[in-house]
């Protein structure tokens, strides 16, 4: 069925002004009370106006590492869509495209036709959003290869594809970093020739002018910065010296333990500009959290949720959602690119040893039924380095499960893929769905005054696999239940009701 690209809603609670969409949309959902052991729910309605600004800005992406596999393949991605590129493969031509984006390849059904079919819009046609091949990249990494180097040494792409690509990758060249080597592997430092001297005070306000040049000299009206850049391992958070955006502050002036990470979402933060975080490590301490409260700048985090924990995500729900009860979860991966050899050490292992293992704690803590108060499914994460298989990480999965009367059912999974052709499509989503929210804006009757959503950006939570929340919110880790929270929100931008696939229509007489 072929997608249509354009679609008004005719309703008089949405208006298409010049500037902007206005909705009028009903937000009903449910209060519940505990009362004397009983459980009393009551339904509730909250009256909200939407407004999207229709103007799509000129949109800036600095990625931090950019020179790594991620970054320059995300980089080539782009240049390839807007070159409208082929390339001959064994088993034929390619042609550019980009599988694996949800606003780009993912489509939302709008409702159904005269005939009772259901009608599908690209997900990228429910509001106004920057088109991926209009994006302008820069960044910084420690390393100084130009970005078409860094695509061969990356070994992703077909090399039809890399030969079209390098004249136009070719002056693409990473800004020199901070490098503070406690905070990465030992073994990366061989690459490490491309560094911001001074000290850390001076490294943020060289951070800082990177940005406000790139926004000047490449004419544009917003920049997004995003954190690719190597696992770090955890750094402490400790009173006194990142607890607050005034103590994190004074440690940089002072010099004091900051990683480059928290350096960088600082930098983004003062200069207004989105940080959001994409490898396991606790960059955004309360410090770096506080400020962005402050400043009013979205945050988000942490860790794309790519390839092995995206099923995790899906299966665990099924399973639990279904009533089985999972007792045992094994997943072992490997991997020979330089993202598996940085996690050959044991500290920034732990960091995504600990971003993989919490992604099921929302299912099972939804059913009492199964799980009594505490208890938890067996959960083990093994990474190992294997440099031959280069990006194309293998993850091997065992979820053994109780069934009715005694049964057990262990479900075995075997997932080749090459991994950043997983992430480039997710960064992408993050930067225009991030630069989408920067265009919402809604109030109730009940708060007439505009407000824009929390600076921590829970929408984005379908894309990482330990997605950062307000504070209270609930973390929901279930894959669709993910995508629903995007796709509803969105609709509700333009009035939709949410999707609720009853299809009562079909189910009368
Ligand atoms: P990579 O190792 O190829 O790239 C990382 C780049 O960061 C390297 O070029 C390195 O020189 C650079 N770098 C290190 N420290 C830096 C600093 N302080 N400032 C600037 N640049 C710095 O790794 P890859 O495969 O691109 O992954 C990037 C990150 O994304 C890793 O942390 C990885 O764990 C995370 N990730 C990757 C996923 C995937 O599917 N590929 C999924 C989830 C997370
Ligand atoms: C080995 O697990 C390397 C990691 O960087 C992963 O490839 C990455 O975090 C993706 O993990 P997942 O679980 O989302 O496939």
């Amino acid at each position: 069925m072929e997608a249509a690209a354009q679609f008004f809603v005719e309703s008089p609670d949405v208006v298409y002004g010049p500037e902007a969409i206005e909705a009028q949309y009903e937000y009903r959902t449910t209060r519940v009370s505990r009362e004397g052991g009983v459980l009393k729910v009551h339904p509730t309605s909250t009256r909200f106006t939407f407004r999207t600004a229709r103007q799509v800005p000129r949109l800036g992406v600095m990625l931090v590492g950019w020179g790594g596999n991620n970054g320059s393949t995300l980089t080539a991605a782009v240049l390839a869509n807007r070159l409208r590129l082929s390339w001959p493969t064994r088993s034929g031509r390619k042609e550019a495209n980009y599988y694996g984006s949800l606003t780009q390849a993912g489509t939302v059904s709008l409702g159904l036709d005269a005939e009772g079919q259901e009608v599908f819009v690209p997900f990228s046609a429910l509001l106004p959003m920057v088109a991926p091949n209009d994006l302008v990249f820069d960044g910084w990494d420690i390393s100084s290869l130009n970005l078409a180097e860094a695509m061969r040494r990356a070994k992703v792409l077909d090399w039809g594809l890399q030969e079209q690509l390098w004249p136009h990758m070719e002056a693409l060249r990473p800004r020199p970093s901070v490098y503070i080597p406690e905070f990465i592997a030992a073994n990366q430092s061989a690459r490490a020739d491309n560094l911001i001297p001074g000290s850390r005070a001076q490294q943020l306000e060289q951070i800082r002018r990177d940005i406000r040049d790139f926004r000047s000299s490449a004419g544009l009206d917003k920049i997004i910065v995003l954190w690719t850049a190597n696992t770090e391992r955890f750094c402490e958070v400790i009173p006194g010296l990142n607890d607050t955006a005034e103590n994190l502050l004074r440690t940089i002036e002072l010099g004091l333990e900051v990683s480059p990470s928290t350096l960088f979402a600082v930098a983004s933060i003062l200069e207004g500009c989105a940080f959001l975080n994409g490898s396991p490590q606790n960059t955004l301490v309360p410090g770096a959290l506080e400020l962005a409260w402050q400043r009013r700048v979205f945050v988000g985090g942490d860790d794309f949720k790519s390839g092995q924990t995206k099923v995790k995500s899906v299966l665990v729900d099924f399973l639990i959602g279904s009533g089985l009860k999972t007792m045992s979860i094994v997943s072992y991966n490997h991997l020979g690119n330089n993202d598996g050899e940085n996690l050959s050490a044991p500290l920034q292992f732990r960091s995504k040893e600990v971003s993989k293992s919490n992604v099921v704690d929302d299912m099972v803590q939804s059913n009492p039924v199964l799980y009594a108060p505490g208890e938890e499914p067996d959960h083990c994460v093994v990474i190992k380095y294997v440099p031959y298989v280069g990006d194309s990480k293998r993850a091997l999965d065992e979820y053994t499960s109780e069934l009715m009367l005694g049964g057990t059912n262990t479900l075995v999974l075997h997932n080749t893929c090459e991994d950043s052709l997983l992430a480039a499509p997710i960064m992408l989503d993050l930067a225009l769905l991030t630069e989408l929210c920067q265009r919402v804006s809604f109030c109730t009757d009940a708060d007439p005054e505009p407000q824009t959503f929390h600076p921590v950006l829970s929408l984005l939570s379908f894309l990482f696999k330990a997605p950062l929340v307000p504070p209270g919110s609930p973390v929901v880790n279930a894959l669709f239940r993910q995508r629903s929270c995007i796709e509803n929100i969105l609709r509700a931008c333009v009035g939709l009701p949410p999707q609720n696939h009853m299809l009562l229509e079909h189910k009368m007489e």
